[in-house]
């Protein structure tokens, strides 16, 4: 298959991250997507062409504009302010505070934009963003140009975004983009399963009222882990959405067999919702060696979890997102793509 890549994404690069009292780089970094380039390329998964550019017209169609508008201003106001060092959200309007009235200043701005201080902005981070989603854009055109299956290399990642908030290193929804792209070109239902370790908070968000597309999470359970405060196995979306949303919340230390489990149960609820086309959401921070992780899987794992996907038999386009064990990333990577072609 081929894949989407941009260099552009280096740029956003050297950005700080808070971990558990202290301010460290950021794990979410550019070798990140180029070790998974160079696994493409020593694994002759195919072709690796730029992205088309596209305007931020079907960003805006899962984010509010204001919050799409909001992104190419935030590092040069936030020089402008005299500040030095990654951009970064630290008050946010919780319960009891005022969610409906942004402040003027980009100190302010960025906790209303925001979940969490997880997603930092340096001098090239919009160049990167903007680059991720039309990586993601021209992937999707692969696709429904009749293309069995395509790779979007995004970085940065995006499922942890909502329609009007960043966090967790995401900024733009790719997956919600190209998913909603697939519905505006005429597809009728989209399945979107993320496999990323971490629940994707801002996708369920974006489509959680929606039965035109099917979202399903296979995760660490919010009991425990980041994004702690969505991903539970009760929220099955409402409205329209009812019975569209499904969550697999996972204990610490499940290994192949327990993550198997849920994927059996999620590919069977894909495959009953019968989808024009689905969307994977592929994070690979599932393995055992990640830094920020605590599920076992074994990079012998990642090519199973291609071979089930494949089995759906559905056009499908991959969507990167996280896993921070770099050396390991490409071979975990690329290994669901390779045994998605086995
Ligand atoms: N000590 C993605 O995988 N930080 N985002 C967790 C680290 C946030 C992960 C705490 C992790 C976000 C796309
Ligand atoms: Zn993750």
């Amino acid at each position: 298959m081929k894949t989407v890549y941009s260099p552009l994404h280096a740029g956003h690069a050297g950005q700080m991250e808070l971990v558990t009292s202290a301010i460290v780089p950021g794990f979410e970094k550019p070798s990140r997507a180029e070790f998974i380039r160079a696994r493409v390329e020593s694994e002759k998964l195919g072709p690796i062409i730029g992205p088309v550019e596209h305007d931020l017209a079907a960003a805006k169609r899962v984010h509010s504009a204001d919050y799409i508008d909001f992104l190419p201003t935030v590092w040069p106001r936030w020089t402008a302010e005299g500040h030095k060092g990654s951009a970064m959200a630290f008050t946010w309007p919780t319960r009891g505070l005022r969610g409906d009235v942004p402040p003027q200043r980009i100190d302010g701005l960025l906790g209303y934009y925001s979940f969490d201080a997880g997603a930092t902005f340096v001098e090239g981070t919009w160049a990167a963003i903007k680059s991720s989603y039309e990586v993601a854009l021209t992937a999707a055109e692969l696709v429904k140009a009749g293309e069995p299956a395509a790779f979007a290399l995004c970085r940065p990642p995006g499922h942890h975004a909502g329609a009007a908030f960043m966090g967790g290193y995401c900024f733009i929804n790719n997956a919600a983009v190209a998913a909603q792209w697939f519905l505006d070109q005429g597809a009728r239902r989209v399945s979107i399963l993320d496999v990323d370790y971490h629940h994707g908070n801002g996708t369920q968000e974006i489509f959680y009222g929606r039965g035109d597309v099917q979202v399903i999470n296979l995760h660490g359970d919010p009991m425990t882990e980041y994004p702690f405060f969505l991903g539970h196995a009760d929220e099955h979306g409402i409205g329209e959405g009812e019975g569209f949303n499904l969550n697999y919340p996972m204990p610490f230390g499940t290994d192949w067999d327990g993550w198997n489990a849920s994927l059996e149960d999620a590919c069977a609820k894909l495959a009953a919702y019968a989808p024009d086309v689905v969307v994977v959401s592929l994070g690979v921070d599932t393995f055992e060696k990640d830094p920020i992780s605590q599920f076992k899987l074994t990079s012998a794992d990642y090519p199973k979890i291609g071979r089930r996907i494949a089995r759906l038999g559905l056009p499908t386009l991959f969507v990167m997102e996280g896993g921070y064990a770099v050396e390991e990333i490409g071979i975990n990577a690329v290994g669901v793509l390779t045994g998605f072609e086995d």
